[in-house]
């Protein structure tokens, strides 16, 4: 048997049961008012608030708490625009000859297309990185569950933006391995999402979506 580790005590909230409901709800109704946006304007952001941003994604649950995950930030404007031109290529294949019909049927209320100019409007490109294991004085150790930290990661990326009044949308260019080549990364990291961050262009528009009800979001045991 491996000896555990250290542990400390948990400090907790510790809210009354109204302080509970109270925050249960306004933080819903925080979640409810975000939206994929794919217009930004130029308008700067501070890098202090992109720290702050993954530093919060940083606290994601991983397994084994090996947080198998690498953020590159991007600003660099030569940067953004060799991603775009590359992400264009690839969406562009996809869009004309990668796609079924069916998906691109399901895509069509949403507007999208192979042009994606958000990735050189956006002030800043978070490319996210899941690291399938580590190299550690010269051997190969082993990440868990990689797919779902990451992902857990990533969706609390998306709730620190919106809560900082910025937007994001998650951007797949698939194939994506255009990314490790310029951003040259190791063999041990792939890329998993690309999330532009900004502010939303005053023109921006969103579809008229709706979404799940709370019966159709849950089966209730009790
Ligand atoms: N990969 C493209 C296309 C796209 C795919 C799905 I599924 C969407 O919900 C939206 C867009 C992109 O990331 O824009």
């Amino acid at each position: 048997m491996q000896e555990s580790g250290k542990f400390i005590p948990y400090e907790g909230a510790k809210l009354k049961p109204s302080e509970t409901l109270e925050r249960s709800l306004a933080f819903y109704q925080i979640s409810n008012l975000r939206r994929s946006v794919r217009d930004f304007s130029s308008d700067p952001v501070d890098i202090e608030v992109i720290n702050n941003i993954i530093k919060t994604a940083g606290t994601a649950p991983s397994g084994a708490h090996k947080q198998p995950w690498t953020f590159c930030v991007i600003s660099n404007p030569e940067l953004k625009k060799q991603i775009r031109v590359a992400a264009e290529q690839e969406e562009y294949e996809s869009y004309q000859n990668r796609m079924s019909e069916e998906w691109l049927q399901d895509l069509a209320p949403l507007g999208t297309d192979w042009n994606n100019p958000f990735l050189e409007n956006a002030p800043w490109l978070i490319i996210v990185f899941k690291r399938v294991y580590e190299y550690i004085d010269g051997k190969k150790w082993q990440n868990y569950y990689v797919n779902e930290s990451v992902g857990i990661a990533c969706g609390m990326l998306i709730s620190a933006i919106h809560n900082a009044g910025l937007v994001t949308l998650t951007h797949t260019p698939s194939p994506m391995n255009f990314l490790t080549k310029i951003l040259d990364r190791p063999d041990n990291e792939r890329p998993y999402l690309l999330m532009p961050v900004g502010h939303a262009a005053p023109s921006a528009q969103v579809p008229d979506l709706t979404r799940k009800t709370l019966e159709e979001l849950t089966v209730l045991y009790t």
